[in-house]
């Protein structure tokens, strides 16, 4: 294979943008918009200073060694591969436990020339109520960053006491850009920073709550965790960059215009900037994210490791087609035009990217965190219009045994997710599967009362529990046709 090469060449860029959350996803997509802007500005004010604020300071350490450059490689398909050298990033900073950076991370997030601060922390990284979106102000983070917040932990905290400072010294305030898969992502954030804000004082959170925008953005590109494999594959080419990232070809960025303070021609750079981000984000959240989700719980299950392994099995692949015909699309309401058969199809081809060696653990990770946006409120919507459940009970159920750290063949997987205490204790003292589906539903900061007390819901999520623990997994997707269920 040749891959297309695109190096970078424009002239270094100032940084205008604090990012939180230096990970793979942040490297292969917003700093890729951004590279483009560069390129096509030849420079200019929006370079990006990136941080991470919980783990990996080796990931700093390589990007300072290499002077911030790094390669994406874009697979679309195993032919096809471009390969970009990105210098978008013109910093990195480590702020996490024992992190040297926090000050001078705080400290640029203070200038007035950077103008927004972006953040993907993932899910649990706002200390959110899954189920409702309140900040959990009891959570061990959020309580740190209250009693010492000009030290704080969490990225709310790190925007709060960057406010300050800005507020104190009469800068303008910046633009907060969530960029992490939840709903209403950017009004999310903003109760976040702004109830933190409140604890602290609360005419400082009444400056936020008038200076400060939160638009919401619907984020998309498959960039899975980096191997071994991948990094050979780049040798092979030679590339040997260890900050490189592996990803598809797709990538989407929708975001809400609504940046007083200046933002990059973004519209120029690929990116959909639109009045109301909401119908998008729920269509990607519940037809890519729920599918992914499926896959992950099943597949887990099943011991089958990657996404493209899964999407081999006719079975999985009449699985998704199910769920986003009949119990993601009917739930969702789209700008006249969308049409969301040939987005489902879509997505079944960029699962089947075999290139790209997409671990279903990666997706399993946090289900606490996941499964409400995914699959719950589309579940309550779809009971409440009469709608079908099925896949999605499937899904819970699945979800369920998965937490219990072995798979159906008793192979043992590490449960990672900010609940997983509280699975195990569940998993044993409940051995009936009644009490323990009855417990699972229970748990409050996941299933809202009204879907976890509805009747049809309860019983479609035992019943398939019964037959996937019983009979296994293609007996369960079976059973999904049998009218006499
Ligand atoms: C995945 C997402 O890990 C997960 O939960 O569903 O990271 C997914 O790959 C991205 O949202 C795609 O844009």
């Amino acid at each position: 294979m040749t891959p297309t090469q695109i190096p970078s060449e424009h002239a270094p860029a100032t940084v205008g943008i604090v990012h939180l959350g230096l990970g793979a996803f942040h490297r292969a997509h917003q700093a890729v918009y951004l590279e483009r802007n560069l390129t096509r500005h030849g420079g200019g004010p929006w370079g990006i200073a990136s941080a991470n604020i919980r783990s990996n300071r080796h990931l700093v350490e390589l990007m300072r060694e290499r002077d911030q450059r790094y390669h994406v490689a874009e697979y679309a398909d195993s032919e096809t591969l471009t390969l970009r050298e990105i210098t978008a990033i013109r910093e990195t900073y480590y702020a996490g436990p024992g992190g040297e950076d926090l000050e001078a991370l705080l400290t640029r997030m203070s200038e007035p020339d950077v103008r927004i601060v972006t953040l993907t922390v993932t899910e649990k990284g706002y200390h959110l109520d899954p189920a409702d979106g309140r900040l959990l102000l009891d959570a061990e983070p959020i309580r740190h960053d209250i009693a010492s917040p000009t030290q704080p932990q969490t990225a709310p905290g790190m925007l709060v006491e960057a406010l300050a400072r800005r507020f104190t010294a009469d800068t303008a305030a910046f633009t907060v850009l969530c960029c992490d898969n939840m709903p209403d992502n950017g009004k999310r954030t903003r109760r976040a920073v702004i109830e933190l804000a409140g604890q602290r004082d609360p005419a400082l959170a009444a400056w936020i709550a008038d200076a400060v925008t939160f638009p919401s953005s619907m984020v998309d590109r498959i960039v899975p965790a980096m191997s071994e494999t991948d990094f050979e594959r780049l040798r092979a080419l030679d590339v040997d960059d260890p900050a490189a990232v592996t990803c598809e070809a797709f990538s989407q960025w929708v975001i809400e215009d609504d940046f007083p303070k200046g933002r990059p021609d973004w519209e120029h750079d690929g990116v959909q900037m639109v009045a109301d981000v909401a119908p998008f984000e729920s269509m990607k959240l519940r037809m890519l994210n729920g599918s992914h989700s499926l896959l992950a719980y099943l597949g887990v299950l099943a011991g089958i490791e990657t996404v493209a392994d899964a999407i081999c099995r006719a079975e999985f692949v009449g699985l998704l087609h199910r769920y986003m015909r009949d119990e993601a699309a009917p739930t969702l309401n789209m700008p006249k035009g969308t049409d969301l058969d040939a987005y489902a199809d879509s997505l079944l081809a960029r699962f089947a990217n075999d290139s790209l060696h997409h671990r279903l653990q990666q997706i399993a990770m946090d289900g606490s965190q996941k499964l409400p946006q995914r699959w719950l409120t589309g579940a309550r919507k779809q009971l409440d219009a009469g709608g079908e459940i099925g896949c999605t009970a499937l899904g819970v159920a699945a979800w369920i045994r998965y937490t219990a750290g072995r798979d159906l063949a008793d192979a043992h997987h590490p449960v990672d997710d900010p609940m997983a205490e509280t699975f195990a204790a569940l998993h044993a003292e409940h051995d009936k599967p009644e009490s323990l589906i009855a417990a699972f539903l229970s748990l409050d900061a996941i299933f809202p009362r009204a879907l976890a007390e509805d009747a049809c819901f309860r019983n479609a999520v035992l019943d398939a529990y019964h037959t996937l623990n019983g009979s296994g997994v293609t007996a369960a997707l079976a059973a999904l046709d049998d009218p006499t269920r």
